[in-house]
């Protein structure tokens, strides 16, 4: 299986986060991709390859052009105006009620008021190198999907930061830009053929429901923990299921504390017979390896053999497949832990 890897990734190297009410060294971290790229570099059965400059066309045609103006800016401009700082966080969020009899205002001129319009939470710095890195995971998922659409049955892009917290309008959750929402698109705008988005990282990925909810061209499968105990807790719920031409294209799963192996397979086969009933003609797999066992900020029960198991299953769907890594923060276990998964889905 060919592998897209970037170096650009280590750019985006913040030293804390802002979490759980205390400051503290980030769980997503460069470590994460480096770990990954050595399990992936031992196993001959793996080709790697950098991705290519795709600009910015694909990133504005799922995101508003201002965010990406924001991103390419905001580190720089934050050192003018307020300071040096490593890293930069908002410490004020726009939220609508703070205008209710007024109207939404519009985006403001100050780059720390900018920081509360785009950014919807604390975990997610802007380092000097954030914007390349973003960059560089979002050329990384496109050049997968041009491995794909090039004939291959699969391709893994090993993206960092991740994508699928992030929204048409909004940052966090460790992501700029939404890398599979970015590639799920271009393969439409590409082919005219339905794509499918799965998405099995333990957090529900907002972003890309946002995104697509309203569409019947590309579906949203997500199983992940309980939005009634997990971040991001105001999304992910069984009853989101679509709106207008979208209705019934969206499709989650919250999952039960301490889910094992077996009920997960179970739950994942449920959404393979959504996929199938859907008829797409690409899968994107958003890979979170976050429900592994002991994984530090989840509490899903997934182990090495459920990972190999899952790819496995996916694999009987028999689609062209992109595989875009997400979360995963047991960071001693993940190399092995994507590695598992991918050998499952190629065997
Ligand atoms: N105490 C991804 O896995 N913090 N993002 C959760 C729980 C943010 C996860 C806090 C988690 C973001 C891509
Ligand atoms: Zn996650």
């Amino acid at each position: 299986m060919q592998v897209v890897y970037s170096p650009q990734h280590l750019l985006h190297d913040p030293a804390t986060e802002i979490e759980s009410s205390t400051s503290h060294s980030p769980f997503e971290h460069t470590g994460r991709a480096e770990t990954i790229k050595a399990s992936l570099l031992a196993d001959p059965r793996f080709a790697f390859r950098a991705p290519s400059d795709h600009g910015a066309e694909p990133i504005t045609a799922v995101h508003d052009a201002g965010l990406v103006k924001f991103l390419s800016e905001a580190w720089a401009e934050y050192q003018q105006v307020v300071g040096a700082r490593r890293e930069v966080v908002p410490d004020m969020f726009y939220r609508h009620e703070l205008r209710n009899e007024m109207g939404d205002s519009a985006e403001p001129e100050s780059v720390v008021a900018r920081l509360g319009w785009w950014c919807f939470e604390t975990t997610t710095p802007l380092t000097e190198g954030t914007y390349a890195a973003a960059r560089a995971a979002v050329d990384t998922a496109l050049t997968a999907t041009d491995v794909v659409l090039g004939g291959e049955r699969a391709a893994y892009g090993l993206c960092r930061p991740p994508g699928h917290h992030a929204t048409r309008d909004l940052y966090g959750g460790y992501c700029f830009f939404n890398n599979a929402a970015i590639a799920a698109h271009e393969i439409v705008a590409r082919t005219g053929g339905k794509v499918t988005v799965l998405d099995v990282d333990y957090h529900h990925g907002n972003g890309t429901q946002e995104i697509f909810y309203d569409r019947d061209d590309v579906q949203y499968v997500s199983l992940h923990g309980d939005p009634r105990r997990a971040y991001p807790y105001f999304t992910g719920h069984a009853d989101e299921t679509g709106s207008g031409r979208g209705l019934g294209a969206t499709f989650n799963v919250p999952l039960p504390k301490r889910m094992a192996d077996d009920a997960y397979i179970s739950a994942l086969s449920t959404c393979a017979e959504k996929i199938a009933a859907f008829k797409p003609t690409a899968l994107i797999v958003s890979l979170g390896l976050d429900t592994f066992i002991t994984d530090p900020i989840a509490d899903l029960a997934v182990t090495t053999e459920g990972f190999a198991r899952s790819g496995a299953l996916l694999a009987q769907l028999g689609l062209p497949t992109i595989v875009l890594q997400e979360g995963g923060y047991d960071v001693e276990a993940l190399g092995r832990n994507v590695h598992a998964w991918l050998t499952g889905f190629s065997a």
